[in-house]
């Protein structure tokens, strides 16, 4: 029997903006009190995570003086290798401050639109004296509640030459950094530029340094958007876009939950974390998830253990899975036949013009699709 404990190879991690919720929302004051950075550097470490994420201001406040800023990153630096956690990512607070009320990248102000862009050099250069090597954009505020604002192909333009200021800055540097867009349909803004990875991967290919970039899906945000998030990740993958990963859980049709992983719908997180393990992602697992706004610090810690359990419980039965008999029968039985692509050539045309098929029988074969699914849903529950 597996243990589920997780270890450094597993690569999860948590933002310190998600241990260290204080539980605020719309309608309601925190409900914990706040815990500083080297104190969510114990807690992760007490809980078995690799490593810890950070906008620049989850660890140095705004307004902080440099002095302070250097104060802070030693003493957060000293912690990271007193528990041996690391920094895979960063990202940039780019949504909280009111100068942001209107986008940073593609704000109608150009001297947001300025500030954006120093204001990311900046924590650039934070996330990578900490180690980063994805450094995020989520542009929670790159959007409008009204087209009349906004001008969409003049938005795009404008993200376009941050993105590309950026990837020159970062090689102008030197720095071994990588980018990864995350896409999410709308909140904070009625609706937001690249809402989801499909546009995120196409706004790629228009960039400078297209090679740079890739994407960090959320599964809360395709799922807010009601699509298939493993359709999401698997296009991202062909195109080898799956720079990060944001592991959380969400219902369709609902606020962004930010639910621990695999909370809602085990069946669709059974698929993904399948669909990780078999490619052979090698990239963070990172939770971008926050516990019930009813628990007390306890609570958190199980809510952090829970999303690596969970995750490490489906790799396990995906490894079932895989090795189930009755499974790779059905599927040798449904994937029976020559599967190699036809090559095209004149002749290969011309010869599949002539050929006759027999449309009947083909209308007529069953795909034991039912079965299949339903031992997956046996295997799941633990009946198997
Ligand atoms: C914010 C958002 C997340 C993003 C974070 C990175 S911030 O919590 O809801 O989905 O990943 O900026
Ligand atoms: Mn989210
Ligand atoms: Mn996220």
């Amino acid at each position: 029997m597996p243990s589920y404990t997780p270890m450094p190879s597993d690569t999860f991690t948590f933002g310190l903006w998600t241990v260290g919720n204080i539980g605020r929302d719309p309608f309601g004051d925190p409900v914990r009190k706040p815990i500083n950075p080297v104190e969510i550097v114990h807690l992760l470490a007490e809980v078995g995570a690799w490593g810890v994420n950070f906008h620049d201001n989850d660890l140095v406040p705004i307004d902080a003086s440099p002095a302070e800023r250097n104060r802070i990153v030693r003493d957060f630096n000293a912690a990271l290798r007193e528990t041996g956690l690391v920094v895979p990512m960063a990202t940039t607070n780019l949504f909280s401050d009111p100068a942001f009320k209107d986008g940073a990248f593609t704000s109608n102000d150009p001297q947001v639109r300025a500030y954006a862009l120093h204001k990311t050099m900046h924590a650039i250069d934070l996330g990578v004296e900490c180690g980063a090597k994805t450094y995020v954009f989520w542009g929670g505020r790159e959007g409008v509640e009204t087209d009349a604002a906004k001008n969409p192909v003049e938005a795009i333009k404008r993200f376009r030459e941050a993105i590309n200021f950026l990837c020159a800055y970062v090689k102008d540097q030197g720095y071994a950094l990588r980018f990864a867009l995350e896409p999410k349909p709308n909140e904070p803004r009625g609706d937001i530029f690249l809402a989801t990875v499909g546009h995120a991967l196409a706004f790629i290919a228009t960039l400078d340094s297209p090679e740079m970039v890739g994407v960090n899906p959320e599964v809360a945000h395709e799922t807010m958007a009601g699509l298939n998030f493993l359709h999401g990740v698997a296009q991202a993958w062909d195109a080898g876009k799956l720079f990060h990963i944001d592991l959380n859980d969400q219902v369709v049709g609902r606020y962004d939950q930010d639910f621990r992983f695999a909370a809602v719908n085990l069946k669709a997180a059974f698929f993904l974390v399948k669909f990780l393990e078999d490619v052979g992602y090698a990239g963070p697992r990172h939770f971008d998830a926050h516990a019930y706004r009813t628990e007390s610090y306890e609570g958190v810690k199980a809510f952090a253990r829970g999303c690596m359990r969970s995750y490490l419980i489906l790799k396990e039965k995906a490894r079932q899975w895989n090795a189930d008999a009755d499974i790779q029968a059905l599927l040798a039985e449904i994937n029976a036949g020559d599967q190699a692509p036809i090559p095209y050539s004149a002749e290969a045309a011309e010869v599949l013009k002539e050929r006759d098929f027999d449309r009947q029988a083909l209308g007529i074969r069953g795909m034991p699709y039912e079965q299949l699914d339903q031992l997956t849903v046996e295997l799941l529950l633990g009946v198997r």
